[in-house]
């Protein structure tokens, strides 16, 4: 009898969340992200395995004491940590991920820091995932190894003469060739990504950097004729190897957030928000600390917002969440005192002793203080500089069950590709621009507001995170990838 063939999820961090008690014990709960409660039931469906660091740094590479804490956990599937020391840490993750990849992907470039020693690092921790999986991975099992701090994943598993079929989700931008041509890894970088039979993205626009990076980089590709055309899953064929790259925009569990936005405690918690500040209007902004959010540009557009209408002086409050996030990288630190500046200086200028125009909150909340921030605030104003996707914003529309919220985005979210009809499209470099969107955002219409949030939350309701999850995991299986060379075929390419 064939046995059900099992699934196997590799990211940076496992899906749990790691607290240190007092006392110095360790405490393990569940994440709750959308991708956790996505794979969480095909994983179980699958008897499938989560591999990834469990969040602390350690100096060996067993931690036998914590395994069966983690697995508790996770209620119906294996986890394998990966566990990282502090030079790892170092130069795999703060390094090649953080100040190269990450920079890069998001055209950052001057905060790329290209240290070769990241690159060692990156390869070797790479390295040592692809020895778990190894371990851990039966030859019909299906791999998907999910984001930037993997990408060499794949192609360590094809050295080990693996021949699983392979998944790959990119869950940032990937950037267009002028931008990731200078990077000096470019060349391994993109022939490692072709070791996968399947390659995800968020947008047509990054599947299409994405091909035009091969065909300046990588000689002797064949590309689909239509490839950089649709959203439809293309071939690109090296060789006798044949890589299937689609575009699959990621998503949240759509139910959770509606039944959530429903309940009675952040009903009562939302009137709560609402009446301490009665007689305004109040925009809300939700991000990582992190340069590519533009939580300063947003910052400005408010203060020139408070500048061109002073009509809306005591009528409108702007909350910022920012969740704390990479702060032992420079760049984040400096980012975080901008803020606190910026917001200083807003106040500074505008406020009154009845009125406070901006209030920050640097902390994570809790998911239902979210949620109910979420149903409080009629509009929501997400402005990233560049964005893989963007949860929030679909998060909020998710929460805005009454329909009379407005969602100001960014162009340069990936988000912006699935909502350009409904959501208020700015420019976030155009400060002015952007303040003139709040204004318009304040003043637009109940009926147009209705119409363009049912629109928005049809969009997140019938493409959500198990659509997307689904979508993947056809793509990957759906094709007997026939032409995939055998384990004794395989050579690596070598630069031109
Ligand atoms: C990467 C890509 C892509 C935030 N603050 C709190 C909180 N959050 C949660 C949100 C949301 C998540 O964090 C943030 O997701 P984003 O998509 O906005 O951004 P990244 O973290 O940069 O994620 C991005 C994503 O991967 C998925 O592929 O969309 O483009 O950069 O879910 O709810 N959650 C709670 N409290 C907070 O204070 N509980």
């Amino acid at each position: 009898m064939k046995t059900k063939s099992h699934i196997i999820i590799v990211s940076n961090r496992l899906p749990l969340i790691l607290k240190q008690t007092d006392d110095g014990k360790i405490e393990v709960g569940k994440g709750a992200g959308g991708l956790v409660t996505a794979m969480a039931p095909v994983l179980q469906n699958r008897n499938g395995t989560w591999i990834g660091w469990p969040g602390y740094v350690q100096e060996t590479d067993i931690d036998d004491n914590m395994l069966p804490a983690l697995q508790s956990a996770a209620s119906g599937y294996s986890v394998k940590p990966v566990m990282l020391n502090s030079e790892e840490l170092k130069n795999y993750y703060e390094g090649f991920s953080n100040s190269i990849i990450w920079p890069l992907f998001h055209d950052f470039t001057d905060k790329c820091i290209f240290l070769s020693e990241y690159w060692e690092s990156y390869q070797k921790v790479n390295k040592k995932f692809a020895l778990i999986v190894c371990q851990n991975a039966d030859d019909q099992d299906f791999i998907w190894v999910h984001d930037y701090q993997l990408i060499l994943v794949g192609a360590e598993l094809r050295k080990m003469h693996k021949r699983n079929r392979i998944g790959f989700f990119l869950h940032i931008p990937f950037p267009p060739i002028d931008t990731f041509a200078r990077c000096p890894w470019r060349f391994e970088l993109l022939s490692a990504m072709l070791e996968y039979n399947l390659l995800g993205f968020h947008t047509i626009q990054d599947k299409r950097n994405f091909i035009g990076c091969l065909k300046k980089i990588i000689q002797d590709v064949q590309i689909d004729a239509k490839a950089e055309l649709d959203e439809t899953v293309s071939e690109v064929r090296l060789g006798n190897r044949v890589v299937r790259i689609g575009v699959f925009p990621i998503s949240i569990d759509y139910n959770e957030f509606f039944l959530k936005a429903w309940d009675s405690n952040v009903y009562k918690r939302a009137k709560e928000m609402r009446s301490n500040a009665p007689d305004t209007k109040i925009l809300l902004g939700v991000d990582r600390l992190d340069y590519t959010k533009g939580i300063p540009e947003k910052l400005k557009a408010f203060q020139m917002f408070l500048t061109l209408f002073p009509n809306f002086h005591k009528k409108a409050h702007f909350i910022q969440l920012v969740a704390p996030s990479r702060r032992e990288i420079t760049a984040y630190a400096d980012l975080k005192l901008k803020i606190e500046q910026l917001v200083g200086e807003i106040n500074g200028i505008f406020g009154t002793d009845d009125w406070l125009p901006v209030q920050y909150m640097f902390r994570t909340l809790d998911r239902n203080e979210l949620i109910s921030l979420y149903r409080t605030c009629e509009i929501a104003f997400i402005t990233p500089l560049k964005d893989g996707m963007n949860l929030i914003a679909k998060e909020y529309c998710a929460c805005n069950i009454d329909e009379k919220g407005v969602l100001i985005l960014s162009e340069f979210a990936g988000a912006a590709q699935q909502f350009y009809q409904d959501a208020i499209l700015v420019n976030p470099h155009d400060i002015e621009g952007m303040a003139k969107a709040i204004h318009r955002a304040f003043n637009m219409p109940l009926e147009e507001r209705n119409q363009r949030m049912r629109n928005l939350r049809e969009i997140v309701k019938n493409k959500d995170v198990f659509w997307w999850l689904n979508s993947f995991l056809k793509a990957a299986i759906e094709k007997d990838l026939s032409s995939f060379p055998q384990a004794d075929e395989y050579s690596p390419f070598k630069p031109v």
